[in-house]
């Protein structure tokens, strides 16, 4: 392992002994979800991936070091610190040299968890290809790492604040397997059907857990998504997000709001037009894909040897 490396004991031994280790992000409690949601959503999905007999890895950039498995204190920091920058792969170089911190979106959590090999991890959903991105080439870096590093990513699918359509064009073209958890459609995120079809629907952990192995055994680096829906009963109406949507997207662009800001706006956006009811959505679809994640890591461990 690198020196700029710094993996928790519980979690060093838990990857030792082949016992399930989930990963997860902290830029989404940096700047997907105010405080005090964002710290009780932080120790929620610890304590369900718990539950289910896995480690948690929470993965964080904490003056310099690569942290993986956050203590508490750290979770509480990052909590409380809306402001630390949002680190993705081309960030990485730049905020560990300086000795800083950096909330790591899927794309950095990614390619931490798999230098400390951490196979599986559990987001809300994941960047894609924004809505527009023929003018403005908007495409999240989550998609390139996707393509590149092999870590099973456990999500929502992707919110319709992007191009879904044009989001599973680039993963097709990337190689990268998008299978639908007891689904055959992609799931938006808020809603369970995004109207799209998955590649493959699995209906247990056990079955993407051996896809999952079966992968790596032929060689193939790349990553995999194993996409949840929200479930049924925290749905939210499909035409009162999309109707939100779509006005937080007319806002970003009379704003001129670009980059790496466009995803914390839209979200943070969408959780004041809501009234709070994106919020909770978005925590129940979080807890959902946090349990389906250990148990998918629990079978994976549990696979007889080859
Ligand atoms: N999707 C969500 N909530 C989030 C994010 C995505 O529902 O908080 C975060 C993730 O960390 C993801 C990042 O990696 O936003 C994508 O940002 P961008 O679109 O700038 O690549
Ligand atoms: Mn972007």
């Amino acid at each position: 392992m690198n020196r700029h490396l710094d993996v928790n004991p519980e979690v060093r031994e838990a990857l030792a002994g082949n016992r399930p280790v989930v990963a997860l992000e902290t830029t989404i409690i940096s700047h997907g979800f105010n405080y005090p949601e964002n710290l009780e959503c932080a120790r929620t999905c610890e304590k369900i991936i718990r539950e289910e007999g896995a480690v948690p890895a929470t993965i964080g950039i904490v003056n310099g070091k690569i942290k993986i498995g956050l203590s508490d204190e750290e979770i509480v920091y990052f909590s409380e610190h809306g402001g630390i920058p949002k680190c993705s792969r081309r960030d990485a170089a730049v905020v560990i040299a300086r000795g800083s911190y950096g909330a790591t979106t899927v794309a950095a959590t990614m390619l931490f968890a798999n230098m400390a090999g951490i196979r599986f991890f559990a987001t809300g959903g994941i960047g894609g290809v924004h809505r527009g991105a023929a003018e403005t080439f908007d495409i999240s870096a989550d998609l390139e790492e996707l393509a590149q590093t092999g870590v099973a990513v456990i999500c929502a699918g992707a919110k319709s604040i992007l191009d879904i359509p044009l989001t599973l064009e680039y993963l097709e073209t990337a190689g990268v397997t998008v299978l639908g958890f007891s689904t055959a459609q992609f799931p938006a995120f808020y809603i369970r059907d995004s109207g799209r079809p998955v590649d493959y629907r699995v209906e247990s952990p056990e079955e993407a857990a051996r896809i999952v192995r079966t992968k790596t055994e032929l060689g193939i680096q790349n990553g995999i998504l194993v996409t949840v829906p929200i479930p049924e009963k925290d749905e939210l109406d499909p035409a009162f997000i999309n109707r939100n949507i779509e006005a937080a997207l007319a806002l970003a662009a009379e704003k001129g709001i670009r980059g790496k800001a466009t995803t914390p706006f839209l979200l943070a956006e969408l959780h004041k037009t809501t009234g709070g009811k994106s919020v909770a959505a978005n925590k129940a679809l979080v807890y959902n894909n946090s349990r389906t994640a250990a148990r998918i890591a629990a079978a994976y461990a549990a696979l007889p040897p080859v």
